[in-house]
């Protein structure tokens, strides 16, 4: 099933079957391996995000006190290249975006019942026209979705294990945010908590 939610905001829910959701996450388990879910620094203050990220793909999304939000090919702690992104993840870009090209960059998010992400814009991606893809594992959570403007009106959405959103134009720079998990609400993660995987396009590209 496909809802628009409102011009820009498609919303698959439970695209990804339990069965998927657990080939996904085994995937998300050996990059998490090799590159460890860091808490990224706020830039200028230091102060610490309370959602824990890392990356697959060519690039991924840090930041830290000094150099502040950016996309760079290495982990900040290891700094060995970011995982491959699997095929999978390809194959539903393709699948629900047909965007060429292909995105290059797959941030993980990790919040456990703690973990908030106030309302931001994502604008340190080059590409503005490309599509945002999110998937959503484990626990439910309370999805915060506004517009252009910070003081436009917002609307929640829960997002649950499986569904997918993507984002694209004329939504791409709207705020949005993450109020906080619903603690319990999935079995998929034995250590309970979200994962969030968002698939991005930063480079113009070919
Ligand atoms: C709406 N992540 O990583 S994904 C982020 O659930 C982020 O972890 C949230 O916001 C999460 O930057 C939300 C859904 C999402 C992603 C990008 C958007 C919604 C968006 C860009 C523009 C508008
Ligand atoms: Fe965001």
């Amino acid at each position: 099933m496909e809802i628009e939610i409102t011009p820009g905001c498609r919303y698959f829910p439970e695209f990804l079957n339990k069965t998927s959701q657990r080939l996904l996450l085994d995937h998300l388990k050996k990059a998490l391996h090799e590159a460890p879910l860091f808490y990224p620094t706020m830039p200028g203050t230091g102060k610490v995000f309370s959602v824990r990220m890392s990356n697959m793909g060519e690039i991924g999304w840090v930041s830290d006190k000094e150099d502040g939000y950016r996309y760079q090919d290495t982990h900040p702690k290891t700094k060995k290249s970011w995982p491959q992104m699997p095929d999978l993840l390809h194959e539903l870009w393709q699948e629900l975006t047909g965007f060429t090209p292909q995105p290059e960059a797959c941030l993980i998010n990790y919040y456990n019942a703690s973990a908030r992400m106030g309302l931001h814009q994502d604008a340190d991606e080059r590409h503005l026209q490309a599509p945002i893809m999110s998937i959503s594992l484990g626990d439910k959570a309370r999805f915060r979705l506004g517009g252009l403007k910070r003081q436009d009106p917002t609307r929640t959405l829960i997002l649950s294990s499986g569904d997918i959103l993507i984002l694209e134009p004329p939504l791409r720079m709207a705020y949005h945010g993450i109020d906080r998990i619903v603690p319990g609400s999935s079995r998929l993660l034995n250590e309970g908590g979200r994962f969030n995987l968002t698939m991005r396009r930063i480079t113009p590209g070919p």
